[in-house]
């Protein structure tokens, strides 16, 4: 992408109503715009590492045996009649009627819609396990949102639904998102906390939050130190090995580790005071099991081995991707700006042309822009006419993890500079070189 020709409205003064570092880097950069309280467009940049999220969620989603498919935002309130949440929800839900004066909902949640599409469908225990999910809007017109899109009423869920014959189906069914989220943040770049925590309006008794450190966090939290030392499961992992993924669950829930709703003052106490942590931490993920909750209500039974009709149980699985990019950025960045991990980093490298018009820099940049985008590399190509000076900030700024620097005096030798944004690391290569280095 040449910068000349991209949509990237940087900002140069910090906007007065960001709060926290998140919040200001993803305006400054131009990555996201509020279009009314709580209700964010995507720019262009800020797209792309969302699409990035998105597809490790998904890959993560889908290793674990889930299947992906897309419910729409708007649902009837008669599957809420059903399942009796209408009521209960209160004024999170935005109501509205259509123009045959039924009553409609924008979804926040999609226990109801998934239950309704499984009853309608799958009628044998042959068809079990089942796990379907989504990654979509939800609204839920909260009191106070805040921090971008940490918390607002717009944002984006991949949310995912099991469906077992017994509880303890369910409960691997539930070990398999445990273990897929954990691969997930890590990922991503984030060590994630699961904490025993509160089921709220979703009900059930069985769940766990997946819990981000960072001083900003609105959860307060308490945990033993020793989750920094933890083994994130491979990518081999067995998902069908029962045994395995409760070992990993057993493992991970085997030290302290609650939010504020669930703590036990004198659990925590009996840790020692050198491995103990009490902190601040944002809910990047929350997982439930909830047994028959819905399917009583709604009436989601099938047959089983013994010909009976049976309840199934069920669970969901949240992950909130709008949040994700925020939390990444507070969990990774400096005084200069973002710094992106690999995985979910807009573009792969930025290649910095310092003199556009000059002969040697224009053609070493088309050479490096050419050469990496052949090797399947998200390039940014900055030949746009302003100065080093801003041209080097902006590359800080949107924090692109290589940055490629082309100078008349170093091309007219054969050589460009390669600065890593993370430790400031720079060196200088033959042209040659540094292609081989970045597309290997
Ligand atoms: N149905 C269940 C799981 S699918 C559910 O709704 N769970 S939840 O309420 O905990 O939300 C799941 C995830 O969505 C949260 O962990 C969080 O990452 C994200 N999320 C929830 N509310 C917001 C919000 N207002 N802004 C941004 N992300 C949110």
């Amino acid at each position: 992408m040449r910068l000349s020709r991209y949509f990237m409205p940087i900002l140069k003064e910090n906007p007065k109503e960001a709060e926290i570092v998140s919040h200001r880097l993803m305006l400054r950069t131009g990555m996201i715009r509020q279009q009314s309280q709580g209700i964010y467009s995507w720019l262009p940049l800020g797209k792309r590492v969302l699409d990035k999220v998105n597809a490790i969620i998904r890959e993560e989603q889908n290793r674990a045996g889930a299947i992906e498919l897309s419910m729409p935002t708007l649902q009837s309130a008669e599957l809420w009649q059903e399942s009796g949440r209408y009521e209960d929800y209160g004024k999170e839900m935005l109501r509205i009627r259509d123009r045959q004066d039924r009553p409609m909902l924008y979804g926040p949640t999609n226990e109801e819609m998934i239950t309704d599409i499984f009853r309608s469908s799958v009628k044998s225990y042959k068809s079990l396990p089942l796990n379907l999910y989504h990654i979509q809007l939800k609204f839920r017109d909260e009191i106070r949102p805040r921090f971008g899109t940490m918390r607002s009423r717009e944002f984006l869920m991949k949310d995912a639904y099991s469906f077992d014959l017994t509880q303890a189906d369910a409960i691997h069914s539930y070990n398999k998102m445990f273990v897929a989220y954990l691969r997930t943040f890590d990922r991503l770049g984030l060590r994630a906390i699961p904490m025993r925590a509160d089921t709220g309006p979703i009900g059930g008794n069985h769940s766990h939050e997946f819990i981000i450190l960072a001083d900003t966090g609105e959860s307060e939290v308490y945990c033993h130190k020793s989750f920094v030392d933890f083994d994130i499961p491979s990518a081999d992992t067995d998902f069908d090995s029962v045994d395995g993924l409760q070992s990993v669950f057993d493992k991970w829930t085997s030290v302290y580790a609650a939010t504020s709703e669930m703590h036990d003052e004198a659990a925590f106490d009996a840790i020692g005071e050198n491995d103990r942590l009490s902190a601040r931490g944002i809910e990047v993920g929350h997982i439930f099991y909830f047994g028959t909750k819905y399917s009583e209500p709604m009436g989601a039974k099938v047959q089983g081995p013994d010909g009976k009709e049976h309840l199934v149980h069920m669970g969901s699985y949240g992950i909130g991707p709008t949040r994700l990019v925020p939390a990444i950025i507070e969990a990774s960045h400096d005084e200069n700006g973002i710094i992106w991990p690999a995985s979910v980093a807009p573009f792969d490298a930025v290649v910095i042309n310092m003199k556009p018009g000059d002969e040697g820099c224009d053609t070493t940049c088309d050479r490096l822009y050419v050469a990496l985008q052949n090797a399947g590399k998200d390039v940014l190509y900055d030949d746009t006419d302003d100065r080093a000076g801003t041209k080097f900030a902006t590359a800080d700024l949107i924090g692109v993890p290589v940055q490629v620097i082309a100078g008349p005096r170093a091309v007219a030798a054969g050589e460009v500079e390669l600065k890593d944004r993370k430790t400031g690391a720079r060196e200088t290569l033959t042209i040659e070189a540094a292609i081989n280095k970045l597309t290997a």
